[in-house]
């Protein structure tokens, strides 16, 4: 019998589940993932006050990928808190990404006591909000910030850090989360910044930031495997790593737990498909580790051959 089972902040779950963005904003979609072939509910990164986001069209589907500038919609840590209580089936993890790092600590202060809450991935990386850098590009600050709230942590604590792209950050950013008691990190966040147009209409494709956000989908997958195996090989081994970036078939799931995630979340695909992906995604990765020989995600996590 083939097990997608993997464990992570001490707890068992089937390692696919949603990234924070698609389909994880409202009550339904919160339930639709619980009633679905996902591992684990993740929310939309939320903050203090509820939030329109940025003006539309701010989401671009492309043959590779998807481009958004979503400006962090979403109903406020309150909705997400309460729902804590009525999502029981699974593991329910609580993304965060507050507006100033000391929203970020009241959000965290209050997410400590809430019964049913697994899990906080507190996102350092969102790279549509205007004016307002990717707090993990800052080494120094992410730093202090940890310093701050890992004083007084109850909760289980994941960080969705950006892509690197260099060794040196790498090794810097690894650093760092060693100090602290981490569970889990999730790489990547959409690469920041980039700009897809449309060459006909000779325009952007999205409105805010003149037409800038954060691309994920294929074109992204090269560079999260990057970023899962410097982590993977960097950090403690208490310290998990997701993989995020580029999924959308079974095989892309295996090659990102071969680089040495624990799990995959799925980002661009969950926008495309909707949550059937997770079953389909799961049924190709079961069909691989058939035919490989392999029952357990363990079997291969990590054990990518370098020649
Ligand atoms: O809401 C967004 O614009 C957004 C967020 Br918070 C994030 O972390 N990553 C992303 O691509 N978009």
């Amino acid at each position: 019998m083939i097990s997608l089972e993997t464990k992570l902040f001490g707890i068992k779950l089937d390692c696919i589940f949603n990234a924070s963005g698609p389909l994880c904003t409202s009550e339904e979609e919160l339930y639709n993932l619980e009633k679905s072939f996902s591992g684990a509910v993740l929310t939309k990164s939320c903050t203090i006050d509820p939030r329109k986001g940025n003006p539309e069209p701010r989401y671009f589907d492309t043959e590779w990928g998807s481009i958004n500038s979503m400006g962090l919609p979403n109903l406020g840590y309150q909705f997400y808190s309460e729902m804590a209580s009525k999502i029981s089936n699974k593991p329910y993890i609580v993304s965060v990404s507050g507006m100033t790092p000391d929203d970020n600590i009241s959000i965290l202060e209050h997410l400590n006591c809430v019964d049913g809450v697994s899990a906080i991935e507190l996102n350092l990386s969102c790279p549509n909000l205007i004016g307002k850098p990717q707090m993990a590009y800052d080494f120094k600050e992410t730093d202090d910030f940890l310093y701050r709230i890992c004083k007084d942590l109850r909760k289980p604590l994941g960080v969705k850090l950006p892509p690197y792209f260099d060794s040196v950050h790498f090794q810097k950013m690894a650093d760092i989360l060693n100090n602290y008691p981490i569970s889990f990190v999730t790489c990547i966040n959409s690469i920041g910044n980039g700009l897809v147009i449309d060459p006909h209409s000779e325009s952007v494709v999205i409105k805010p930031k003149s037409g800038f956000g954060g691309i994920g989908g294929d074109f992204i997958k090269p560079t999260a495997l990057a970023n899962v195996r410097m982590f993977s090989k960097l950090l403690n081994c208490d310290i998990s790593v997701i993989g995020c970036g580029g999924i959308k078939s079974g095989w892309d799931a295996f090659e990102h737990i071969l680089c040495g995630a624990s799990a995959v979340q799925i980002g661009t695909q969950l926008w495309k498909e909707g949550i059937g992906c997770f079953e389909r995604i799961s049924n190709e990765l079961k069909l691989i580790m058939e035919e490989k020989g392999y029952q357990f995600v363990k079997d291969f996590r990590g054990k990518l051959k370098e020649i």
